[in-house]
């Protein structure tokens, strides 16, 4: 896991010109993942593109003792299995993770990993790799 905090050069000037594809979301007080215009949270990526997560955290009833407030790890839906290196932890606030998409296209979910509330159970969004 790469950590970013305030990675400003990893920002819209780079993105047009290393192919970043950056998803912004929030993972918020009511333990619900969150997408600006999308009803229901959803994030398709292309099989080993590099990814640039932009989130936004606010803190729930409960967290960790380290401090983070929610969670994000990514598994892929037919077996549950974790994904190697998408397990990530927020600390309130906006953080930055540079990531590189799965290979192997298909149906994944992000699940919070953090209990975060009484609705942590129900903090998690699909997540399609594309090919
Ligand atoms: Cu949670």
């Amino acid at each position: 896991m790469v950590m970013l905090m305030a990675a400003t050069l990893l920002g819209s000037a780079a993105c047009a010109q290393t192919q970043v594809h950056l998803i912004e979301f929030t993972a918020d007080s009511d333990s619900r993942y969150k997408i600006a215009g999308l009803r229901t949270p959803e994030i398709t990526v292309k099989a080993g593109e590099q990814v640039l997560l932009r989130v936004t955290a606010r803190r729930g009833k409960s967290w960790n003792r380290d401090g983070s407030i929610h969670g994000f790890a990514l598994l892929r839906t037919k077996d549950r299995t974790r994904v190697e290196g998408w397990d990530l932890l927020f600390k309130p606030g906006i953080q930055e993770f540079q990531l590189t998409a799965p290979t192997e296209p298909g149906e994944y979910v992000a699940v919070c990993t953090v209990i975060c509330s009484e609705e942590h159970e129900g903090m998690h969004m699909k997540f399609t790799v594309v090919p």
